[in-house]
């Protein structure tokens, strides 16, 4: 099994400064596991940014994650791929990156959770856990009691299934969340906007890292 890190931090196309600059900052702020998340732009833009993304991130030892697409995962060297409800399949992402890169999936349901773990996800994203604008097409909102629920039905459908495959959740979260969300046997969070659209990102990572 992979090792996952409990804080995993989303770059964001409308936070304040770029992708790059998002990704310095954090990496400054000794953040450890980056997912850049390009939603606009052409493929070789994205390429561009993920290159010197996967650069910046490889001189801290910090992990990077591309988000929706394994060949600009392929492309740019990067250590894996986070593919949502719309994306390709694990399976066919596995295929394309082979047993190396890190893949991790988002889930909204058991089912979906399941779905995952059975194509050997190295992670699944399950939310979101409240209501945010950093998504379009938002699924439904799970709150700290779909997010428990979920867990628990997974865990009695199939228990080694699950020690296979950790689990972070996602969206709307702060600091203030971490407890609920540790306590409900979640392996760490996934933050956006509470820490790339802080006033000062430094300051956010480290409030974060003294929730985890
Ligand atoms: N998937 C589910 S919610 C979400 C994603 C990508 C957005 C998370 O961002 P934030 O700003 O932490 O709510
Ligand atoms: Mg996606």
């Amino acid at each position: 099994m992979k090792k996952i890190h409990p804080l995993q931090i989303l770059t964001w196309d409308d936070a304040p400064t770029s992708h790059l600059s998002q990704v310095k900052a954090l990496l400054e702020a000794k953040a450890e596991w980056i997912q850049l998340r390009q939603k606009s732009g052409s493929f070789e833009e994205k390429l561009k940014v993920a290159k010197e993304a996967v650069a910046l991130c490889n001189q801290k030892q910090a992990t990077l994650i591309i988000n929706d697409d394994p060949f600009l995962c392929l492309e740019s060297g990067a250590h894996g791929v986070h593919l949502g409800l719309s994306d390709l399949p694990i399976t066919e992402a596995r295929r394309i990156l082979g047993p190396e890169a890190i893949i991790g999936g988002t889930a909204n349901t058991p089912e979906q959770v399941v779905q995952r773990m059975e194509d050997h996800a190295d992670y699944v994203g399950l939310g979101p856990f409240r209501s945010t604008d950093t998504k379009k097409n938002l699924s439904p909102v799970l709150g700290i009691d779909g997010i428990k629920a979920i867990a628990s039905l997974v865990q009695s459908r199939n228990e080694k299934v699950l020690y296979t495959c950790p689990f972070v959740v996602i969206g709307g979260i702060t600091p203030l969340d971490l407890p609920l969300i540790k306590d409900a046997g979640a392996n760490g969070v996934a933050i956006c906007s509470a820490i790339v659209s802080a006033p000062s990102i430094s300051d956010a990572v480290k409030q974060f890292y003294l929730a985890i």
